[in-house]
């Protein structure tokens, strides 16, 4: 007997820039992703500008824009994020293809500069609006509840630029001013949402992506970025209550499972001492409204001094999450010692863990951390959990009939359910599921459409060529029976 409780909300998920396409349509604004081009598993996403005498340049990920120049769209390069799978004009198609699977939630995200397009004007974009309504009209129809994420990795780049994005306090109401619009224009259409997805990648990826030391201020600015973030998020939550008290608003964590790679204490220490850092700061302080014991230590290790006032404190402690979500794709291993068989790239690092396999693009796969991670969750938090991600990138091959056989796929799945089917045995109240890209999506890491996740396969490539038409894979038909049998049927 499978142990899904009764209202389970089986689904899928996607965020705005992902999918949506129709970048500059109907007045939306740019955001970074719209200057981000494509890269690979080993060539890095190139961020594209012209300085101030007019050459183009480009950056790689948390490198500063030089003095003078600005953000800019190239002739030269192509840019996934534009076209996205064109959700934006095949939403009703989509939305078809979740209802016939059986979905009964669908996690998306609201662009930002679809709604304020340069995000510091005070009226919104009435035709961002509209499409969301429309969007929200579209899933109630089916009985499909909106799951929605308010910041999915899509500041304004307007704000990036002429701000300098989260350094800057005043972006707090910026987001704030748009939470409110959202809690009050969908109110009675969505009763789910999140504030902020992945907050804690800001700090992770630091330490994960960089073997070099890095400076100081590094971390000063993580922190300071995060700061803002939980006050953003801690407003939003205290509003979203007041507009509506049936709201359920969550923060989502990436849920990067941390493991020591042998028994010495110093391991055990290093280990605990990363979950802090990567896993425990930001859930610490959305779900229990303040920061953690340890945190004089973290910043203390890096000299760090924080903005932080007595007011910022209050709005911590008044605006905590009702639910904790995550995502969840793999674990990592951490040492003291010297590694010599290393797994790197792709947000994945560390040493190898001998006892796993890892995917194409070097992820660990790794069901039993998913089992670790909610029960260590929900014992720290005792608020309901949901897997809001949670799939496995791979490549697709469509057969000469059209259909496309991914058993790897749904044995991903299969896994990763049987372990938090363990979790919710073992006391962990999950209320949720949501499998990332339920249809093929633009990767946030790579920027690739061929590292595919979805059940719904897109015909479009990595240079935008294609139909876009859409099509069923093996593992869509598998889903529709594990949700129609409540989690029971896996085979
Ligand atoms: P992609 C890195 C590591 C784990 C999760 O990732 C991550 C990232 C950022 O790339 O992000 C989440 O597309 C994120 C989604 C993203 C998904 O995981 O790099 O919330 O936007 O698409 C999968 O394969």
């Amino acid at each position: 007997m499978a142990n899904f409780p009764e209202g389970f909300l089986w689904g899928g998920a996607t965020a705005a820039n992902q999918v949506e396409g129709a970048w500059n349509e109907d007045g939306r604004g740019p955001a970074m992703t719209d200057v981000t081009t494509g890269g690979t598993v080993n060539t890095p996403r190139l961020i594209t500008y012209i300085d101030k005498d007019g050459n183009h340049g480009t950056l790689t990920r948390g490198e500063k824009l030089p003095e003078g120049a600005h953000y800019a769209v190239l002739d030269e390069y192509y840019y996934p994020n534009h076209k996205g799978v064109d959700e934006y004009h095949r939403y009703k198609e989509d939305i078809a293809l979740f209802a016939e699977m059986g979905f009964k939630t669908y996690r998306m995200s609201i662009s930002w500069s679809r709604l304020y397009p340069n995000g510091d004007e005070t009226e919104p974009n009435k035709a961002g609006l509209e499409h969301y309504r429309d969007v929200f009209k579209e899933l109630r129809k089916y009985d499909i509840e909106p799951l929605v994420t308010i910041w999915h990795f899509d500041t304004p780049l307007y704000l990036e630029e002429k701000y300098g994005g989260w350094q800057n306090r005043a972006l707090i109401d910026f987001y704030v001013r748009f939470a409110t619009t959202c809690f009050q224009e969908y109110k009675g259409l969505v009763h789910y949402w999140l504030t902020f997805n992945e907050i804690n990648n800001t700090i992770m990826f630091l330490d994960l992506t960089d073997d070099k030391d890095l400076p100081d201020s590094a971390y000063q600015e993580a922190y300071q970025h995060l700061h803002y973030q939980f006050v953003a998020s801690a407003k939003a939550v205290q509003i979203g209550h007041a507009i509506d008290p049936t709201n359920m608003i969550g923060c989502m964590i990436c849920g990067i499972c941390m493991y020591p790679m042998t028994c010495d204490p110093k391991d055990i220490i290093l280990n605990r001492h990363v979950w802090e850092k990567n896993i425990f700061y930001c859930g610490d302080v959305q779900c229990k409204g303040a920061y953690g014991t340890y945190v004089t230590r973290l910043w203390n290790e890096h000299n760090v001094e924080l903005d932080i006032t007595d007011e910022d404190l209050l709005d911590l402690e008044m605006g905590t999450v009702d639910m904790y979500t995550f995502s969840y794709y793999m674990s990592n291993v951490c040492t003291t010692h010297e590694v010599t068989d290393k797994v790197g790239g792709n947000f994945s690092a560390g040493a190898r863990n001998e006892y796993l396999t890892y995917s194409d693009w070097g992820w660990a796969l790794d069901p039993d951390g998913l089992q670790y991670y909610l029960e260590m969750i929900y014992d720290r938090y005792e608020i309901p959990l949901m897997v809001v991600e949670n799939g496995l990138g791979a490549y697709d091959k469509v057969e000469e009939d059209g259909s496309i056989h991914d058993p790897f796929r749904i044995d991903y799945y299969r896994a990763h359910i049987q372990a938090m089917d363990k979790a919710i045995e073992n006391g962990a109240d999950v209320i949720g599921y949501t499998t990332w890209g339920c249809i093929d999506v633009v990767s946030a890491g790579t920027g690739e459409i061929r590292k595919r996740y979805g059940f719904i396969y897109v015909d479009v490539d990595d240079e935008g060529n294609g139909t876009l038409d859409r099509s069923r894979k093996d593992s869509f038909y598998w889903y529709k029976k594990v949700i129609a049998s409540n989690g029971e049927d896996l085979d």
